[in-house]
């Protein structure tokens, strides 16, 4: 009875705890932009569709906002292997502060991991309210790595 809660609970620290990173080995240095681009952009289409039920543009459907969330919790662990040392110097929305406050970026991808697995939670409840704040919190571990790392 005790063990479920428990083991995922273990298991959802461990992915806070960084235990739970994807590595990838890029050709080129812009294989690592175009990834890490790729799976933020993923992220993006399937969290919009839980955020638009979540502001009310389109009917909350609970079975959907799991399925989205299922698929955002999977590419949640991929982009950050993209900003590797080596891509750096190419061209894209990337501040320089990324390589340098390492710590900083590290921390803030982790916040977005964080809220994201409460948002996945909420999902599961079914509860409307409960996705809602979640969503909010969410978009601002969002916003807050944006501001901070993004032009
Ligand atoms: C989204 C999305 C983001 C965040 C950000 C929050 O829906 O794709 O990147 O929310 O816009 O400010």
């Amino acid at each position: 009875m005790l063990m479920k809660p428990l083991l995922s609970g273990l298991l959802a620290s461990g992915l806070l705890m960084g235990a739970v990173t994807a590595h990838a080995q890029f050709q080129r240095p812009d294989d690592a932009v175009k990834y890490r681009q790729s799976a933020l952009f993923m992220m993006g289409q399937h969290f919009g569709r839980v955020g638009a039920m979540a502001n009310g543009r389109v009917p909350f459907d609970a079975a959907i906002a799991q399925q989205e969330m299922a698929i955002v919790m999977a590419l949640a662990p991929l982009p950050w292997a993209g900003f590797t040392p080596e891509s750096r110097d190419i061209r894209s929305r990337a501040q320089p502060n990324i390589w340098t406050e390492k710590a900083k970026f590290d921390e803030a991808g982790q916040n977005t991991l964080k809220s994201l697995t409460a948002l996945d939670a909420a999902a599961k409840t079914g509860n409307l309210d409960a996705v809602r704040r979640a969503f909010a919190e969410t978009a601002a571990t969002c916003k807050a790595c944006h501001d901070n790392f993004r032009n």
